[in-house]
């Protein structure tokens, strides 16, 4: 063998050598589950935060994301973040609600009047309280909460001008009693669907409607099957990003620290993306056909009130919760 091709292939070894350390499995590999297209900021930021986890742990610890509900739907996925067959989450908090009822406190009717109400609430008491919930659940919620935002209702028949307008409306509410329970009060007739299954049932007329943010009137092209969007901003709303609890504990302390901090540092960011979309999607879905209206919000909110929605509400939270949203928006409701 010639001198030049011994160095040739004491290089190759050496490369090979490295890559297969580079390569070398992580000692924890978990998964990443949620309803959100792979383009969406969400898994965008999400995609950063475990590039950062992998490097800033030597490689220890790699999350594999499964966005657009891959591993089954919102309900499912949920479970298997109970069982540990999928290790981490990010779901609304009103979804959650069904494992951990108290937790859809933050998506009552009306309750957050802008986004700095928000934010005092969620990364504050109101926020903590929430998380102590879920904690009591045995599963362990990151510290703060990601945004989805103020909720608009879409409709592919009509305009929603009044309260009237809801009345027998077949609209698409995710899996949530508060959802189902905030339509009922408007006397429309819910119908809950994942958020897999929505594009669907509104093309087939299963529903002639849904509620959400404009971010996922985009994100799930609903432009396609609604012609009309009435900014009512019912609610807000966010993502939890949650982990087994085993699966949690079973990470090194470093680990976990590098972990939380990485998805903790990309909140601010997702915040502001999520905020800018959902004021710059109106002109952008205009001009892919939709006509936007903005009725009389208040009408909204007194139509529930005068339903006993709220004091239902009050009477399943409780005391101790109803008086932390209070303080938290500043209002009685
Ligand atoms: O299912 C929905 O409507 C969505 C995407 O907003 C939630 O995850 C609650």
């Amino acid at each position: 063998i010639t001198r030049r091709n011994m160095l040739a292939t004491t290089g190759a070894l050496a490369l090979g050598a490295a890559f297969h350390t580079r390569a070398a499995a992580a000692e924890f590999t978990y998964k990443f589950a949620n309803n959100l297209p792979p383009d969406h900021p969400v898994n965008v930021k999400l995609k950063t935060a475990a590039d950062n986890i992998l490097q800033e742990t030597g490689g220890r610890l790699q999350i594999n994301l499964f966005p657009s509900g891959q591993l089954g739907n919102d309900t499912e996925t949920l479970s298997q973040l109970r069982s540990g067959a999928t290790e981490f989450f990010s779901l609304s908090p009103l979804i959650l609600s069904t494992l951990a009822p108290n937790a859809a406190i933050s998506g009552m009717g009306f309750a957050f009047p802008d986004y700095d109400t928000v934010w005092r609430a969620m990364d504050g008491k109101l926020g903590a309280y929430t998380r102590a919930q879920i904690e009591k659940k045995g599963i362990v919620p990151m510290e703060k909460i990601w945004d989805n935002g103020f909720r608009q209702i879409t409709s592919s028949s009509k305009t929603i001008n009044t309260p009237d307008d809801l009345k027998g409306f077949k609209i698409r509410v995710p899996p949530s009693p508060l959802w189902q329970s905030l339509f009922n009060a408007f006397g429309a007739a819910p119908v809950t669907i994942n958020a897999a299954e929505m594009y669907t049932a509104l093309s087939t007329g299963i529903a002639d409607g849904q509620e959400n943010a404009l971010n996922v009137v985009e994100a799930f092209k609903l432009f396609e099957v609604q012609k009309y969007c009435a900014m009512t901003s019912h609610m807000w709303d966010g993502f939890w990003l949650l982990a087994n609890k085993n699966a949690w504990e079973a990470l090194p302390e470093d680990v976990r620290e590098i972990t939380s901090k990485n998805f903790n540092d990309q909140v601010d960011s997702q915040r502001k993306v999520i905020a800018e979309l959902n004021t710059s999607l109106r002109d952008t879905l205009t001009k892919r056909g939709m006509t936007f209206t903005d009725p009389d919000n208040a009408a909204f909110r007194e139509k529930l009130s005068k339903s006993g929605f709220y004091g239902e509400w009050r009477k399943k939270f409780g005391e101790e919760a109803w008086g932390i949203l209070e303080e938290a928006v500043g209002a009685r409701l």
